[in-house]
This record gives structure tokens, sequence and C-alpha cells, in this order.
């Protein structure tokens, strides 16, 4: 028998986490550009997230960090970390994959023609400092998810066509184990800013997923929420089992989302956040719905959010109010997540939720405290302090960023993922 259950896979903030204001449209990252970065209290402050989530009584997973600087990347482009412009330099540094919702979609067993877990990896081609993260989270999530007779991992859909994972997807469903409707949530170019998701590379996950159309829902994010700098639509809406919640301007056609939704799922809660209560930049600021809305052993939903949501009166003040209501949302457990927030990532942003039974995944990616204690020593052990913009620049930091991270793989068992994934020969 198996026994699906939704584990939350964090990315674990890798060393070499810094502020080089690299995603245009995120509006955090490039409000914090040039700023002096601690990437062991982002580390720190990562562990204690999945710490929290632990002691709701979650299964927790880990995903840890591909090797910085991406000297293979640099190599492809015909350059080294010594003689690359500044701006390259910082792209190739990138701590960018601590946000594992952006590694992959998630298709779980029941929703799938073979009835097997389906993962595409993201190719996350439009930003640079992205765009070569996707060799070594294929190479991780093949060997988290080995067993072909359950999982299925796919390479990225290919470019053009952008695909950033699950941040732009949505499943609700009865229970987790219960077949689920995926909604896929694209945006429209033409902004001031990217539509980061592009409706091709959505269909075209849905499409090697093997999920019946029938239970999938295209959806448009309004052009005013990416304008606002909701640039993944995680950062204006949050599903979970039968509960969407949604700010009110999160969506093109939120009238025509929401008939559909009700169709396909006849028991669905939709709770929006009226935009009079809480403006788009009310929600984009305090991350309200970047967070991560879990079911609880005992019965109802959390929702793990950042502080910053506690700090805005009107966001916590409506928070209380839906709390108040007896609803499915019981309790409200912010987390604080500063230096990832300053580049745009929140709660949600930190993780890859994956429906499956805990036995069929490779042991060395699932935590509890006493490994959350191991790889806390190494964090506070090898993890730089601070990173101002000039170090990304200093041999002395590669060398100990790199050495940061095998200390990591060492302490957990990883060493056969020493070596970054060879995609960029
Ligand atoms: O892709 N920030 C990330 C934040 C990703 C948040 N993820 C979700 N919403 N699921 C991004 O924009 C900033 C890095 C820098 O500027 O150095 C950055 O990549």
């Amino acid at each position: 028998m198996t026994l699906l259950r939704e584990i939350n896979f964090d990315g674990i903030v890798g060393p070499s986490h810094n502020f080089a204001g690299l995603s245009l449209g995120n509006l955090a990252a490039t409000a914090h550009a040039g700023q002096l970065s601690q990437p062991r209290r982002a580390a720190l402050q990562g562990l204690d997230k999945m710490r929290a989530n632990l002691a709701l009584g979650l299964a927790q997973g880990i995903l840890v960090p591909p090797e910085r600087p991406n000297r293979a990347w640099l190599a492809a482009l015909g350059t080294t970390m010594a003689d690359a412009a500044p701006s390259l330099r910082a792209n190739a540094m990138s701590a960018s994959a601590m946000w594992a919702a952006n590694a992959a979609t998630v298709s779980p067993a029941p929703d799938t023609a073979d009835g097997r877990c389906h993962l595409t990896v993201a190719n996350l081609v439009t930003m640079a400092h992205r765009s070569h993260e996707w060799p070594d989270t294929l190479a991780q999530l093949r060997l988290a998810f080995a067993d072909r007779s359950r999982f299925a991992v796919h390479p990225p859909v290919p470019p053009p066509f952008g695909d950033e994972g699950a941040a732009n997807h949505r499943r609700l469903c009865c229970g987790h184990a219960a077949p689920g409707i995926e909604i896929f949530v694209y945006g429209r170019g033409g902004g001031a800013f990217p539509a980061r998701q592009h409706y091709e590379a959505s269909a075209a996950v849905a499409r090697r997923h093997g999920l019946d159309p029938a239970r999938v829902i295209f959806a448009e994010q309004s052009a005013e929420a990416i304008a606002a700098g909701a640039f993944h639509n995680d950062v204006v809406a949050v599903a979970n089992e039968h509960v969407l919640l949604a700010h009110e301007q999160a969506f093109a056609d939120p009238a025509g989302l929401h008939a559909a939704l009700a169709a396909k799922l006849p028991g669905v809660e939709i709770v929006v956040v009226p935009a009079a209560e809480v403006s788009l930049a009310e929600a984009i600021s305090s991350y309200l719905f970047n967070a991560q809305l879990v079911t609880l052993p005992e019965g109802g939903m959390a929702l793990v959010l950042p502080t910053e949501a506690r700090a805005s009166p009107r966001v916590w003040s409506w928070l209380e109010r839906l709390v108040a209501r007896n609803g499915p949302v019981r309790r409200l457990v912010p987390v604080e997540l500063r230096e990832s927030m300053a580049n745009g990532g929140g709660p949600a942003c930190l993780r890859l939720r994956v429906v499956a039974d805990p036995a069929t995944v490779d042991p060395r990616f699932l935590v509890d405290e006493a490994r959350l204690d191991r790889i806390e020593r190494v964090v506070t052990a090898r993890w730089p302090e601070a990173i101002a913009p000039d170090d990304l620049g200093r041999p002395a930091l590669w060398d100990e960023v790199r050495g940061a991270r095998l200390a990591l793989l060492a302490e957990l068992g990883l060493e056969c993922l020493a070596r970054p994934a060879a995609a960029f020969p």
C-alpha cells in the first residue's frame, strides 16, 4: 500500500546568496540590488522555516544548492570568472536555485495517465541567472525520485517557451491523494515587465504529464498583477486541497476561472481578497499569498507566511478575520525569511511540493530535526557571513562558496552531486 502525502522540498539557501538585482519585474530583488547579503543568516532562516513545518507535523524534504560559480556555463559562453564582465559573473554566482518552487512542475500520480508522479524541470529561460539552473536540478530530481515505477522526471521544455515551474501551477483536489484539477497560469507579454510563464510551455507540461484535458485549466494572470510586480502567480494566489485563496486582481478572467473550477471540482472553496481591503501593492510587498497553505494532521489548514505579512496592519487584520471565520484556515504561522524575501522569495518560493509516499523518495532528500541540526552545523561553520557586490569578483569567495557546498554534500552523503551536471559541453 502506498501512503501519498504532501512533502515540501525546500531549497537550502546556497553560500553565494547575494543581492545583484538580476530579476527585472521582481521589485524586492531590484530594490535591494547592491546591498550586503548575509548567506549564513539566509540559510539559517530557511532551516528554521523547515523546523516550523516539521513542528506542524508535516513531511519535509530538501534540495541542495548547485555549484557556484557556474564555470561550465561561463565556459560555454567562452569566458571564465576571471575574465567575465561583472554582470555575467553575478549571473554565474547567483544562489537563485534556492527558490525550489521554480525547480519543476509536479503532477502527482492520481492525476496522470500512467499513474506515476510526473515532474518537468523548469527551463527558467527568461532570466539569465536562472537559465543555467536546470541541468543540476534535473540531476538532483532524478536522484531523489529515482524509482521509475513511481516517478517520471522530464527535462525542461525547449526554449523559447518560458517555464518557471510550480510557482505558476495550482492543484486543487478533495485530498492530496485524490485526483486533482491542475491550473496552469501563464502571462501575456507586452508589459513593462516580462511574462515569465508562457502558455505554450504550460500546455507542453500538461501534455507530457499525461493529464486528462477535462481536468486541466489554463488561466491567464492579469497584466496588472505582472505590472505591479507579481512575476509569478504564487505572489498573488495560493491553493491547497479544495481551497483557492487569491487576490481579486490576480487573474485576467476571475469569473471564468471560478466557474470552470466550480464545474470541475464542486466542493471547491474560493476565497478572494478584495482589492479594497488589500491592494495589489500591499499583497506584493507583504507576500501574503506567498504562503504555504498546508493541511494540518489534526485537520484544518495553516498559512505559513512571512513575518512581513504580520507587519502590515491591513494584511494582518484581513488574515485574522479569515481565521475567525472558522473556515478551512485555522492557524497563521509567521516565519522570518528576511534575506530570501529581500530577493523576492517568500515561504512558498522556497519549496517544491511533491505528493508522494515518503518511503519511495531517496532518504537523503528527507529531513527530521536531527538532520536539520547537521545541516545547520555545516552552514554555521562554512557559509560566508556577508557578501558585498564587489566580493563576487574575488577568487577567495569563489573557493569559499565551492568548499562550503562540498562540505554540505559530504555531510548529507550526496557527494555524487559534487560535479556539475554536464549540459553546457
Ligand atoms: O526568480 N529572485 C527570484 C525569486 C523567485 C521567487 N519564486 C517564486 N515566486 N516562486 C526570481 O526572481 C533574485 C536574484 C538576484 O537578483 O540576484 C531572484 O532571482
